[in-house]
């Protein structure tokens, strides 16, 4: 038993040391959603990715209503809320990128994936590499029973 505990604690002490210097294989970013009294959010509201290494985000729901992901390129000013989903359609990141997604019992493989929806409680993971470098808009634009945008669930995706 004993040798053991010291094998574990040589290790973990080795890959404490060791891992930082590692150039990262991929990347894994965990992006909670949910509401917060009448605001709703995504957290972090800021997520950054380097381009052409895979990663997989775990999209966690932690809300009483159902939400969306969509990643799209920052909306020209000017766009009006209404026109904002047919503007995240036509612009999203996931556009001509493999996508998968698994997780809630669901798994799909797709290109042109839009949006990702996930009913409360659920999670799901989301596996792609980026391609295009940039600054895009991260948003949940479900409209029920308020608009959550307008709550708050905006982020921003960066890819370097
Ligand atoms: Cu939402």
């Amino acid at each position: 038993m004993r040798g053991r505990f010291w094998l574990t604690t040589a290790l973990l002490v080795l890959v404490a040391m060791v891992g930082p210097a590692l150039p990262a294989a991929n990347q894994k970013v965990t992006v909670t959603m949910g509401e917060d009294g009448s605001r709703m959010f995504f957290r972090p509201a800021q997520v950054t990715l380097q381009a052409g290494v895979p990663v997989e985000i775990v999209l966690v729901n932690r809300g009483k209503l159902k939400h969306e992901f969509m990643v799209y390129a920052r909306p020209k000013p000017g766009t009006s809320r209404e026109a904002l989903h047919e503007w995240a359609e036509d612009n999203s990141y996931f556009k001509d990128l493999e996508v998968k997604v698994e997780g809630g019992g669901l798994e799909v493989g797709a290109r042109e994936l839009i949006e990702i929806e996930l009913a409360p409680g659920k999670s799901a993971e989301v596996k792609f590499t980026p391609k295009k470098n940039g600054t895009f808009e991260m948003a949940c634009l479900i409209k029920d029973p308020v608009d959550h945008y307008q709550a708050g669930m905006k982020g921003t995706l960066v890819v370097k």
